[in-house]
């Protein structure tokens, strides 16, 4: 291969290689993201999906890149001259008339053998499209291609070229009449038949290396093949990213031309952008007997009337020789490709198609990503947020169990400390209580009144005279009422005391004011009045001398008024012994309640202790988690940085073509 021809079929198929590398780049930096999703266990089934086609879309990648004219301008030649040479002669038919009869996809997938699939005309009776009846093999024609033989390549692809006899009415029912056209007018007043093309649509599986990268060719049939094909129209036009419009030298624009170029190009875009016009067999205009300067200047002038008509400008317009680039190709002929111009529109070709490709490919690519990358930022600051909220939380909780608990232990030691101080008042307290009770029982003792209740027995046996009698027995009365009076005034005195001991006990822990329950003895007191009335009474009415049986009688008397006063004695003893025990009973629970409740306080606050401790767990466990989830931003940042690196890095090695009309 020569200098030219490896810059010729070099150019496209180079730059090709370095769109394809940096696409793979791109993948490779995109599978790094999502790997390192799954890893973080960050992508939901969106963000997957999203991904998922982002990197379908990469690897499926297609750059496509359409031949468009009326029949014979040399489309199926310009194929063979750009991507086909290698094979030394046509791989596409060519010919006079015409040649190409259905839109015919150049493609390679590397799970098919080559081969050649064709889709009947008759399909166009029913109302699928191609691009459905793509997804249903059975319903094509599969012809196998040994890409080792040209002569068996030459030959299936001749099948691109064969029509079908039909009547009329079928032709008619499949849109494929054109009234206008004289050789079907003819055919059809012979026979009533007519030509059509015997398929619908072709699909060829090439190993091509640019095929192989992903490009796809799409070669047409002219006008009135392409005309009711919405295939064409729908589909494969708008989604080319090139589009080479080919007009002829020999037959200049004609209207059939323009009606192509109005009908199928022109609409396609806006800008000029992927859309090359081709004026092809400019060597028709090689007259021998013209010098180079005058065969250039004829050629200006045709692309100018060219650009003229098609109202583009004049460099849009690549004069070229596809047959003399095919012979130059094949036979190794520098000179007769410069000739031939097709250096420069493969130039243009490159320069137009792969950077407006890749632009493409990016632009939607940094869309895709930059969504899953926002969205993941967005998922993971928000999960931070929330882990900082929840720190903060706790930290706020922390701080106040801090306060509240040390508050806690402090009030609950000062209680405790209180409450062993009051526990010994406390049992101070009791103590004397104790001694108040002793004296209390040894006023109202038993053991004396029966001691006395003898004493006054004897006296009065000594006593003859009822003077004597009568005086032990107002002692009797005497003593009683004293020691009446003095329990009286223990009784009161317990009874100030404990209401103020209450009282404290309420004050100082907080107990429930409950009053002392009350005692008197009073009751008493007017019981042993009215037996001592009782007595004076006898005895105001009776002797002043006492005969032996009045002495008797006085005994009886007495005895039945001690037993009286012993009786009220026990009852007294009895209710002040339950009142004795009332008192101090409430002070005994109260006490037992409020060191049970200490003993729950501390239990408590340790509680709270250890859960602050549980706290300080949490908080720290969070903290990690929010150390990992900026982890995860930067991660994310980086490797995003390195997806948009890899996006942003240029594919072309960067020559800047010249446009030469
Ligand atoms: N002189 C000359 N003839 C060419 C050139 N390119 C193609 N031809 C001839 O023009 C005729 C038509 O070429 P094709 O490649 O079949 O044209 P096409 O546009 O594919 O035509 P259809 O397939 O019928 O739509 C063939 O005989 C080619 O040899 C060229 O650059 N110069
Ligand atoms: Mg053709």
């Amino acid at each position: 291969m020569n200098l030219a021809q490896s810059v010729m079929s070099g150019t496209l198929a180079t730059e090709f290689e370095h769109y394809s590398a940096w696409r793979n780049q791109v993948s490779k930096r995109i599978l790094r993201l999502r790997d390192w999703m799954n890893a973080q266990e960050l992508g939901d089934a969106e963000t997957e999906l999203r991904l998922k086609q982002l990197l379908d879309r990469l690897n499926e990648d297609r750059l496509n890149v359409a031949f468009v004219a009326e029949f014979s301008r040399g489309k199926s030649e310009l194929i063979n001259a750009i991507f086909f040479s290698d094979y030394q002669q046509r791989v596409l038919p060519s010919s006079a008339g015409r040649t190409t009869m259905c839109p015919t996809e150049l493609y390679y997938e590397e799970d098919s053998p080559p081969f050649i699939r064709l889709l009947p005309i008759e399909t166009k009776g029913s109302a699928e499209t191609v691009s459905d009846l793509k997804r249903r093999p059975d319903e094509w024609s599969e012809f196998p291609l040994d890409i080792d033989s040209v002569e068996q390549m030459a030959a299936a692809l001749q099948r691109l070229s064969e029509t079908t006899r039909v009547p009329a009415e079928t032709a008619r029912r499949f849109g494929l009449i054109d009234p206008s056209d004289e050789e079907t007018q003819r055919s059809l007043q012979r026979s009533g038949t007519v030509d059509i093309p015997r398929w619908r649509h072709a699909l060829i599986n090439f190993p091509h290396p640019l095929l192989k990268q992903g490009l796809v060719i799409l070669d047409t049939p002219g006008l009135n093949a392409i005309g009711t094909e919405p295939e064409l129209t729908l589909n494969l036009l708008p989604n080319a990213h090139a589009v080479l419009f080919i007009l002829a030298a020999d037959t200049g624009v004609t209207r059939s031309d323009i009606d192509i170029w109005r009908h199928f190009i022109s609409p396609l875009q806006g800008n000029s952008r992927g859309r090359l016009v081709v004026l092809n067999k400019i060597d028709g205009l090689w007259d021998e007997l013209k010098s180079p300067e005058q065969i250039d200047a004829e050629i200006n002038k045709q692309v100018k009337e060219t650009a003229d008509r098609l109202e583009i400008p004049v460099e849009h317009i690549y004069p070229v020789s596809a047959q003399k680039a095919l012979v130059a190709k094949v036979q190794k002929r520098d000179d007769l490709l410069q000739r031939s111009r097709m250096p420069q529109l493969e130039a243009a070709m490159t320069s137009e198609l792969i950077p407006y490709k890749q632009e493409l490919v990016r632009e939607s690519t940094t869309a895709g990503i930059e969504d899953v990358v926002v969205r993941t930022t967005e998922l993971i600051e928000a999960r931070l947020a929330n882990i900082q909220d929840q720190i903060e939380e706790l930290e706020n909780l922390r701080g106040k169990n801090k306060d509240v608990i040390s508050h806690m232990m402090v009030k609950a030691n000062q209680d405790k400390l209180n409450f062993d101080k009051g526990l010994a008042q406390f049992q101070a307290l009791r103590n004397v209580f104790s001694q108040h009770a002793q004296q209390l029982r040894t006023t109202l003792g038993m053991e004396a009144l029966r001691s006395h209740v003898h004493k006054t027995r004897v006296n009065m046996e000594k006593s003859y005279f009822t003077k004597g009698i009568r005086s032990a027995m107002k002692d009797f009365f005497l003593v009683i009422r004293e020691n009446m009076t003095r329990a009286a005034n223990q009784v009161e005195e317990i009874q100030v005391m404990m209401a103020a001991m209450y009282r404290k006990f309420s004050e100082d822990h907080g107990l429930a004011a409950v009053s002392p329950p009350v005692h008197s003895m009073l009751k008493f007191h007017k019981e042993i009045q009215r037996l001592e009335r009782k007595f004076d009474e006898r005895f105001n009415t009776v002797f002043h001398m006492i005969t032996q049986e009045q002495h008797l009688l006085t005994a009886r008397f007495f005895e039945t008024l001690a037993s009286e006063v012993v009786k009220t004695w026990e009852i007294a003893n009895r209710e002040t012994e339950n009142w004795m025990r009332a008192l101090m009973a409430p002070m005994d629970t109260q006490v037992r309640e409020h060191q049970s409740q200490l003993k729950r306080r501390l239990e408590s606050v340790k509680r709270i202790h250890e859960a602050t401790e549980t706290l300080d767990h949490r908080i720290q466990e969070l903290e990690a988690s929010s150390g990992a989830s900026a982890a995860q931003l930067e991660a994310l940042a980086y490797i995003n940085n390195q997806v948009i690196e890899a996006l942003n890095t240029p594919a072309q090695s960067g020559h800047a073509y010249a446009r030469s009309a």
